[in-house]
C-alpha cells in the first residue's frame, strides 16, 4: 500500500472512522451538483464512514427515537471533528484540504449539500447505491454515516465496489412512505421527504430523519448474503 494512503487511512481510523476510501473526483463535476456552492476543485476525496450503534437503530419501529435523533448529531459531529483533524493533518504535510460538512443543507429549495457524500463513497468503493437510495456497504449495511475532505494530496484513488443489492428487499416493504422501489433511480423522493415533515411535525425528532430503512439495511455483517451481490 502506498505509504501516504497508509499513514492517512491509519489517522483516520485512529480518530473514529469505521470505513475509510479515496477517489479520483477530477473529473467528476456531477458530485457538486447543479449549482455549486463551492468555488475550489481539488483531485481527491477522502471519504470517511462511521457506523451508526446497532442498538440504537434497533430501537427504531415505525418512527424515528428521540435516541436516534441525538445519536444522528453526535454521529455527525464526530464526523466533523474527524475531517477537522483530517483536514489539520493534510495541511500540516503542505498540502490543501477542504472538510466538507457531515450535513450541512446549502440550497434548501433544491435540498442540495456542498457535495453528495453518497456519490464520492460509491466511487471511492465503500459500496454501492442501495434500493432505498443510500450508499449500503457490505459490513454495516446502510448503518453508516458519511464525509468528505477534498484534497490535493497524490493519493492513489480507490475505484467503485462493482457490487449491489442483489435478490435483497428488505427496505422496500418497510418503508413507511412507500418511497422505495425496485431501484435506486426510481426512489420517490417526495413520498420520503412527505413521511420526514410528518415525523418532523410529530416533534418525533427536530430534523427530517426518519432512519426505518436505514435500521433494516444491515449489510452482510448481521444479514449474511443479503445485501452483497448484483443489483437486480
Ligand atoms: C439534503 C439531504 C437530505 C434531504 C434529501 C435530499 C435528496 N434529494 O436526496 C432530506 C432531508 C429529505 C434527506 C433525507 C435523508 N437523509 Co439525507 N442528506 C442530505 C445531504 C445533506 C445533502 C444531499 C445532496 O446534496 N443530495 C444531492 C443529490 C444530487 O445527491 P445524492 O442524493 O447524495 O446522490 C445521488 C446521486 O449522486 C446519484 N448516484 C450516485 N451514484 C450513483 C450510482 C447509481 C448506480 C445510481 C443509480 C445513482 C447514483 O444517486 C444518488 C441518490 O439519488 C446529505 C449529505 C451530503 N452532503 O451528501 C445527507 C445524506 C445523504 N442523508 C443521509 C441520510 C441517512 C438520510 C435519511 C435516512 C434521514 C435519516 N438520517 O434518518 C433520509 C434518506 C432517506 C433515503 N432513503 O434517501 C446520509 C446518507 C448515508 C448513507 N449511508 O447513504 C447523508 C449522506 C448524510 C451523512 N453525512 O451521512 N437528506
Amino acid at each position: 500500500m502506498d505509504k501516504e494512503y497508509a499513514g492517512l487511512k491509519e489517522f483516520a481510523l485512529f480518530w473514529g472512522a469505521d470505513l475509510f476510501g479515496v477517489a479520483d473526483i477530477s473529473g467528476s463535476e456531477e458530485i457538486y451538483g447543479e449549482s455549486p456552492s463551492l468555488k475550489i476543485r481539488l483531485p481527491r476525496a477522502v471519504c470517511l464512514g462511521a457506523a451508526l450503534s446497532s442498538a440504537v437503530m434497533e430501537e427504531i419501529e415505525q418512527h424515528p427515537t428521540k435516541l436516534y435523533f441525538h445519536h444522528y448529531r453526535s454521529v455527525n459531529i464526530l464526523l466533523d471533528q474527524l475531517s477537522l483533524r483530517i483536514c489539520r493533518y493534510l495541511e500540516n504535510k503542505g498540502w490543501r484540504a477542504v472538510p466538507i460538512p457531515a450535513s450541512q443543507i446549502v440550497d434548501w429549495e433544491k435540498q442540495r449539500g456542498h457535495l453528495s457524500h453518497k456519490s464520492v463513497a460509491a466511487a471511492a468503493g465503500l459500496g454501492w447505491i442501495g434500493r432505498n437510495n443510500l450508499l449500503v456497504t457490505k459490513k454495516f449495511g446502510s448503518r453508516i454515516r458519511l464525509a468528505t475532505v477534498l484534497t490535493d494530496m497524490f493519493l492513489p484513488a480507490d475505484g467503485p465496489s462493482g457490487e449491489g443489492c442483489g435478490s435483497c428487499r428488505a427496505c422496500v416493504s418497510l418503508c413507511p412512505a412507500g418511497a422505495i422501489k425496485g431501484s435506486p433511480a426510481e426512489f420517490d423522493h417526495i413520498k420520503c421527504f412527505e413521511k420526514l415533515r410528518e415525523f418532523q411535525k410529530a416533534r418525533l425528532a427536530d430534523q427530517y430523519i426518519c432512519g426505518i430503512c436505514v435500521r433494516h439495511c444491515k449489510g452482510t455483517g448481521e444479514a449474511p448474503g443479503l445485501c452483497h451481490t448484483g443489483l437486480t
